[in-house]
């Protein structure tokens, strides 16, 4: 019986597209803004159920036998998925900001590049997988129609692109790179999961700067300090598991989660105007109020 990992980053659910949401949660904050989105990962899984260090370092990590290498990975890369933004929120009131849709907008998006590093299962009874990786990247993208997961990890369009993300005229909303510092201690790595290797159910974090997008203003606020004391610009927390729509589709896992990232001043003039501006509106709201 093949053990089933995720490092996933999340896995979301289009209902839009008739599946069913998934118990999980992804979510990014950026000191008052919270961004909630689900996702589907494509994860390397199957390091074995007996307790012990598998690998120290990404060669060895490539070369545990037995393994499933994530499917239409690149290179060493044992992490990769999409993912659509359902909401972004201010963590001090909870109001909303933006709901997947709105406007007509949609933010979605490919992870991908993390390399599984250091992984140790841990266990006998119920064996759980904790994994350390390094690299990492997430791009967001604006675009006019949501996500479409049903394509799989088949439908990755070369290393950074994915059908119905990446080629449908949208415009890059958010560039950003896993920074290394998420295990107190080890300043090498960038993200860190551990999943139970019969549910395949777990949690993952990161810790993202931004570099470059429409929204980078909004999110470039190195509010988010990791373990190893550096000034982030968002947190990415995940819990996955395994649903039937993500396994029908060939994903690992499903996720959703939250980005948290610090935002020096909230948008104002608050949520309900904010909600006829849409997320250009909003960009350009910030702007304007910092000049
Ligand atoms: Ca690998
Ligand atoms: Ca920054």
């Amino acid at each position: 019986m093949n053990v089933k990992k995720i490092s996933g980053i999340a896995a979301g659910v289009a209902l839009a597209f008739g599946m069913m949401a998934p118990a999980s949660a992804v979510t990014l904050t950026a000191g008052d803004l919270k961004i909630t989105f689900n996702a589907f990962d494509a994860g390397t899984v199957n390091y074995g159920n007996s307790a012990s260090v598998k690998c120290t370092s990404v060669v060895a990590c490539d070369n545990v036998a037995g393994i499933n290498k994530a499917p239409n990975s690149f290179g060493s890369e044992d992490t990769w998925g999409i993912f659509s933004v359902q909401s972004i929120s201010k963590v001090s009131d909870g109001s909303a900001i933006y709901t997947a849709g709105q406007g007509g907008k949609f933010l979605t998006g490919m992870f991908g590049g993390i390399m599984d590093t250091a992984v140790e299962v841990a266990g006998s009874l119920s064996p759980t997988t904790t994994t350390f990786g390094t690299g990492g990247w997430l791009n967001m993208y604006e675009t006019t129609t949501n996500y479409d997961s049903s394509f799989g990890p088949s439908g990755r369009l070369g290393e950074k692109g994915y059908n119905g993300i990446t080629n449908v005229g949208g415009t890059l909303a958010l560039e950003a790179v896993f920074g290394a510092g998420v295990s107190g201690g080890n300043t090498e790595y960038t993200y860190n999961s551990t999943f139970n290797n019969s549910t395949i159910g777990g949690n993952g974090l990161g810790y993202l700067d931004v570099l470059s997008g429409s929204l980078y203003d909004l999110f470039n606020t190195n509010s988010q300090i990791d373990p190893n004391g550096n000034a982030r610009d968002l947190f990415l927390k995940t819990t996955f598991s395994q649903t039937g729509a993500s396994a029908a589709a060939g994903w690992t896992v499903d996720a959703s989660g939250d980005v948290l990232g610090e935002v020096g001043e909230v948008p104002e003039p608050g949520s309900v105007a904010l909600l006829g501006l849409g997320l250009a509106g909003l960009a350009t709201l910030r702007r304007r109020r910092r000049a």
